[in-house]
């Protein structure tokens, strides 16, 4: 397979000005025609015209009206070349799609009887032959044409023309006025019902918020429609950034790869990222939905109006709209709790991409399959990047240095030094080292930044000392320093933050301080401190690093109790708890006596009858890491069988110290009224919930019965799934039944199945696998569905160590039929579930070797998507 290089990017020989797309839909044969308006980018140049092309067969290739002769093309198995055309021309391309069989998803498909298009990264290549590449712009006119089976016809832009057929079908013409790349290219057609509402921009333009679902769904889209008003609300206020179309239309499908896409007017979402209502969906959905909403809308102006020059810079759209996305929702609800869920989730799966076969630089270098490349690193990483420029700046000139960017750039595809450039340009002031800020982009790997410090309290001074470093990467052996901002405070014996002051300085400090570490060491010394003190570092995790301090567990569990920045109170009790895990697996026989010691104990104790503290943060902080995350923190070689008995001995131990203190706060958060959707509600829900998950450890019967209880009779979809999810842990006859029930009522409703599948792929009952081996021909799972793949296997695969990881090799071998199975018609899914068996080298060496062999198997397999290939590839380079 070819590799693809940053380096050798050039700019397009061909421009395209317009596109007239006219489809012809039928599920087995949509015939497609294509008017392309093209002009040589340099009107002296004589490079030949490239269209990339998918397989579907060329039926009519013309040249202004005239057919183009077969010496002035040619066709390889990625497009056409074509040869000798004048400088300014219009090509007319004609071909046929069967999109009944296209079950990869990408290009023009079919979900449940419903027309849609996937055409991020390289899908419209699928559809027409096209110079299919971010970098052409063009105008697109688009024409639909079907019978009456398909009464909706939706593309990009605003509707121009619609109505009825000589011949019985009927029509709908979009225009797009807006220049966009090919991968923004939308179609839909169907049976839908669209739910909608005026939208009036804060410059008094009219929109229409469009949401278009099956019929049966029609009750489910409300919260999708309020988001979406929220979003673009907030956008208008926060960067001054408007809609621009006369319509906003969001179209939900069973079927698909990722979340959803962000086609100019046009988003096609995953349904679970749209359909909602109590019974159905949980807190933690109604959150996805808005933050996906958001997302996709945002991107209308971070990757719409201004896009990537080259598929290297994807992190520009992608790492800056979850930057967006994520302030939205922190203003929407607790901006703490927002930062503690993102922090665990970059350091829980990006830093252990950092770590492993598959690193990279949030602007790569290479790829032979840019779909691998929606990673974590591109998009959360990214995410981080653009917040330390807001840390660094500071929000308002953070928000100067936006607006900067969407005047140089709007309608331009461009490259992330271009947006690094726009923001610190717009802030001469900040003195901020391009060069170095810009390290971050191009160095993968996650850097360590070691802390020591010595105290004199009797002269009140205080000196820290830094040191950065960054392991290896693949392809990069050396690194150099980045800017680090280190966001600190340092409390007294009452946990009042001090005033700052560096030696040097004759100002009076400020009670937090931003340092900015720029070499690989370096000294700050802090002075007029009022004696002993503790340090709060990295607050708000002030940049992706992994932190080394050495706190005291007394400091920790100070910190836990006082520390004035949620995000470290969080993170204080985070490291209590692994400490106690990571010393019971020293520990022969994973300690044989108590690992919840007094002052941890006395830690819970505290956060669970602390009344004033909010709930949802006492659940986070009190939820103990992840095996995944526990076994990443091990020096040596892992044995998850015994991540897995430490933690849930850990987890034991604390229901039963605690099982009183459980049961009140269980007791005190439950909501006596109907479920609602607020923010304390849902903090409450958070922490009564947290309790369940110690309380079914508990050997007292009142434990028990409230989680039958709660399974049983909820009225709402976060407390039957809390519950359910623990009950389904063990073996049980009771359970089974339950499970059973719970499948007659809802197994219409994929989005609820796949939950169910979800509680059974995490089990830890002895039979886990066997059982999904029989879920495997349910009539409510399907192969070709990402969604149920992702509830089942993908569940199986990340989320259930214990199993995953069987002694036998079992798990791994589950994987590798279903990997062969799903790769041949969606390498895509296939390439994203194969990445919990790149992580051999972590592992004892009996698994390292079964994983290993798997591994060998699918590198030898014939045919391999170039997907599959690529991700294999690198773990075993
Ligand atoms: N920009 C979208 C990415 C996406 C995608 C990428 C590859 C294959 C299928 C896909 N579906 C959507 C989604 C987003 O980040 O907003
Ligand atoms: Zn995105």
């Amino acid at each position: 397979p070819v590799v693809v290089r940053r380096l050798d990017y050039r700019p397009p020989d061909w421009l395209v000005d317009e596109v007239e797309l006219c489809f012809w839909l039928d599920p087995r044969a949509t015939r497609v025609q294509g008017r392309l308006r093209l002009r040589r980018a340099d009107a002296g140049g004589t490079a030949p015209l490239r269209l990339h092309g998918g397989d579907q067969p060329l039926v009519r290739l013309c040249c202004d009206g005239a057919e183009l002769a077969s010496h002035a093309w040619q066709r390889d198995s990625d497009g056409l070349t074509l040869f000798g055309l004048p400088a300014a021309c219009t090509l007319e391309i004609e071909t046929e799609l069967d999109p009944q069989a296209n079950r990869a998803l990408e290009g023009l498909y079919l979900s449940a009887g419903i027309f849609c298009t996937q055409c991020e990264a390289e899908g419209f290549r699928r559809i027409l032959f096209f110079p299919d590449r971010p970098d052409v712009l063009a105008r697109y006119t688009t024409t639909l044409i079907a019978d009456e089976r398909l009464p909706v016809l939706l593309a990009n832009g605003n509707l121009v023309a619609s109505g009825p057929l000589a011949d019985g079908r009927h029509f709908a013409r979009w225009h797009d006025p807006f220049p966009k790349p090919s991968y923004l290219f939308a179609l839909v057609a169907g049976e839908l019902v669209c739910r909608e509402r005026p939208y009036r921009t804060l410059s008094g333009r009219s929109v229409q918020l469009q949401i278009y679902v099956e019929p049966r769904n029609a009750a489910l889209c409300d919260h999708a429609l309020a988001s979406l008003e929220r979003a673009m609300r907030w956008d208008e206020q926060r960067f001054g950034l408007e809609y621009d179309l006369e319509r906003y239309m969001v179209v939900a499908v069973d079927d698909f790869n990722m979340g959803a896409m962000e086609n100019k007017g046009l988003n096609v979402f995953n349904s679970k990222y749209v359909l909602a209502c109590p019974a159905t969906a949980t807190d933690d959905d109604y959150l996805d939905i808005e933050g996906v909403i958001a997302h996709e809308y945002f991107h209308n102006w971070t990757g719409n109006r201004i896009t990537c020059r080259d598929w290297f810079q994807l992190s520009l759209k992608e790492g800056l709209t979850v930057f967006r996305d994520q302030e939205f929702s922190a203003d929407m609800h607790s901006a703490a709790i927002k930062r503690i869920e993102e922090v665990r989730l970059l350091q829980t799966q990006q830093f252990a991409e950092d770590a492993g076969p598959t690193a990279h630089p949030v602007r790569p270098d290479s790829y032979v399959e840019i779909n691998n490349f929606y990673t974590m690193t591109v998009y959360h990483k990214g995410a981080e990047l653009v917040r330390l420029l807001q840390t660094l700046l500071g929000w308002e000139d953070f928000v100067r240095g936006m607006r900067l960017y969407v005047e140089r750039h709007d309608g331009q595809a461009v490259t992330t030094d271009d947006f690094v450039a726009a923001v610190l340009d717009a802030n001469p002031q900040a003195g901020i080292d391009r060069e170095l800020f810009s390290r971050w982009y191009s160095q993968a790997g996650t850097p360590l930044l070691r802390l020591s410090w010595q105290q004199d309290a009797a002269a009140g001074q205080w000196r820290l000392h830094c040191r950065q470093s960054c392991p290896p990467t693949p392809g990069q052996e050396h690194k150099q320093p980045v800017l680090i901002p280190l966001r600190l405070a340092l409390l007294d014996a009452s946990g009042r933050p001090c005033g700052l002051r560096l030696a040097g300085e004759t100002e009076a400090g400020a009670p937090e301080r931003v340092l900015r570490l720029t070499a690989a060491e370096q000294e700050f010394t802090f002075v007029d401190l009022p004696g002993e003190v503790t340090p709060s570092l990295l607050r708000g995790f002030s940049a992706p690093v992994r932190l080394e301090a050495p706190l005291t567990r007394e400091q920790q569990a100070f910190l836990m109790a006082h520390d004035s920045d949620a995000f470290n109170r969080w993170q204080a009790a985070q490291a209590l708890l692994l400490q106690a895990l990571l010393a019971g697996l020293k520990a022969p026989e994973g300690g044989a006596g108590e690992l919840a010691d007094s002052l941890l104990l006395e830690a819970f104790h505290h956060s669970l009858t602390d009344q004033t503290a909010d709930p949802a943060l006492l659940a986070l902080a009190l939820t103990l890491p992840t095996e995944g995350y526990i076994a990443d923190q091990l020096p040596g070689a892992v044995d998850p069988a015994r991540v897995h008995q430490v933690r849930e001995k850990l987890r034991g131990q604390l229901a039963t110290r605690l099982n009183d203190a459980l049961l009140i706060c269980y007791r005190q958060q439950q909501d006596a009224g109907p479920y609602v959707f607020s923010g304390p509600a849902l903090a409450r829900r958070r922490l009564k919930n947290l309790c369940l998950t110690y309380l079914a450890r508990s050997p007292a019967e009142e434990a028990r019965d409230l989680l039958w209880q709660q399974a049983r009779h909820s009225d709402n979809m976060t407390d039957t799934a809390a519950a359910m999810a623990l009950l389904a842990e063990t073996p049980d006859v009771a359970v089974d039944e339950l499970l059973q029930t719970f499948y007659q009522r809802w197994r219409h409703q994929p989005l609820v199945i796949d939950k169910w599948l979800a509680w059974q792929a995490r089990s830890q009952r002895p039979d886990c696998l066997a059982r999904l081996c029989r879920l495997l021909e349910d009539p409510a799972f399907s192969l070709t569905n990402p969604n149920r793949v992702r509830a089942l296997i993908g569940t199986f695969c990340q989320a259930n160590p214990y199993h995953f990881h069987a002694a036998d090799g079992s798990g791994y071998r589950f994987l590798e039929q279903q990997l062969c199975a799903i790769d041949g018609f969606n390498p895509q899914v296939a390439a994203r579930l194969v990445l919990p068996l790149l992580r051999w080298p972590r592992f004892e060496p009996g698994r390292r070797v079964l994983m290993l062999a798997v591994l060998q198997r699918l590198a030898a397999r014939q045919p391999l998507s170039r997907d599959l290939y690529e991700m294999v590839q690198r773990a075993l380079a």
